[in-house]
């Protein structure tokens, strides 16, 4: 194993021998490609404003304006980002789970797309996306202008004379009864959780890193730094995950 990095070998024999292979994703994994993650996505302009503050039903309600400004700037800070190898590693696990016959699920609660954009061909999406946006009150799509062009007004107006707002699960609101039912019924038969770039603090999604190890699953997870699954999980592999992946993918997948 290259000695700058985490002994691979366990955590990828465990990964190459799995039946059912689940992977969790946080905004840690698209950190390399340019995205703040949530909790420092307050950068320049959004300094003063707290994100969990402002990912709410409430702040809409009291300030459209802003909180659509806030996520049209993400929409487009979003699209002008590439994926990085750690999400190209997550669609090659993918297609090799797949090639030998094993079933593959991401659940991201990332809402910027790029798992999709780097070749995963079914993310559920659990909180949504900010890619996306549709009528606060009859709840029709309401396509967003192409990237790299912002929203002519804030907040935008529906035909239905209604604010617009982000496809996203704002704190508060449930997560889609779909997602919510995927997530469940490919925890129920992993054998492996893959968790890549989560602070695991919010729920449900944290939650799923102990369902999985509940129903007798191994654990790995990829983060620079400890977080509260630290203690559970089989192994926990310091460091950025557009670094680790490739090479806990390709110690996996081998030539494939
Ligand atoms: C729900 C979309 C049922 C929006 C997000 C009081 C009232 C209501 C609810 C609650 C309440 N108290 C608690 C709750 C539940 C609440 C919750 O969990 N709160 C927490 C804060 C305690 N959950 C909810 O409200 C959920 N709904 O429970 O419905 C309900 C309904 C009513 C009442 C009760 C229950 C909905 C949660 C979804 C919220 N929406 N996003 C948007 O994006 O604007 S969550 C948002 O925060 C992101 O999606 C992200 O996943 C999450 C955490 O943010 P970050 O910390 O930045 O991101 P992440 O977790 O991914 O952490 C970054 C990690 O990456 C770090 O660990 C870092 O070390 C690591 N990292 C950094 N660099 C790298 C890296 N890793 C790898 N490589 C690197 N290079």
């Amino acid at each position: 194993m290259p000695d700058d990095g985490p002994d691979l070998q366990a955590p990828a024999e465990a990964l190459r021998g799995a039946r059912g292979v689940v992977v969790l994703t946080g905004a840690g994994v698209s950190a390399e490609s340019g995205i703040p993650t949530f909790r420092d996505t307050m950068q320049g302009l959004w300094a003063s404003f707290d994100p969990q503050q402002l990912a709410t039903p409430e702040a809409f309600a009291r300030d459209p304006e802003l909180v659509t400004r806030w996520y049209d700037h993400r929409r487009l800070g979003c699209a002008a980002c590439e994926p990085n190898p750690g999400h190209l590693a997550l669609a090659r696990l993918e297609r090799g789970v797949c090639a030998r016959g094993g079933s593959f699920t991401l659940l991201t609660q990332n809402v910027d797309g790029l798992h999709r954009r780097a070749g995963n061909t079914d993310p559920v999406e659990l909180h949504g996306s900010v890619m996306t946006w549709r009528c606060s009150e009859t709840g029709e799509a309401v396509a967003p202008p192409p990237p790299p062009e912002p929203w002519p007004e804030f907040p935008p107006e529906s035909l239905a004379g209604a604010p617009v707002r982000p496809d996203v699960v704002w704190f508060g609101e449930t997560l889609p009864e779909a997602a919510l039912e995927r997530s469940f019924e490919a925890l129920s038969s992993c054998d492996l959780l893959l968790s890549v770039g989560t602070s695991a603090v919010v729920y449900p999604a944290a939650g799923f890193i102990e369902v999985a190890a509940a129903n007798g699953a191994r654990t790995i997870e990829v983060n620079p730094k400890d977080t509260p699954m630290t203690p559970i999980v089989t192994w926990a592999l310091r460091g950025p995950s557009a670094h680790i992946l490739p090479s806990l993918v390709e110690a996996a997948l081998g030539g494939e």
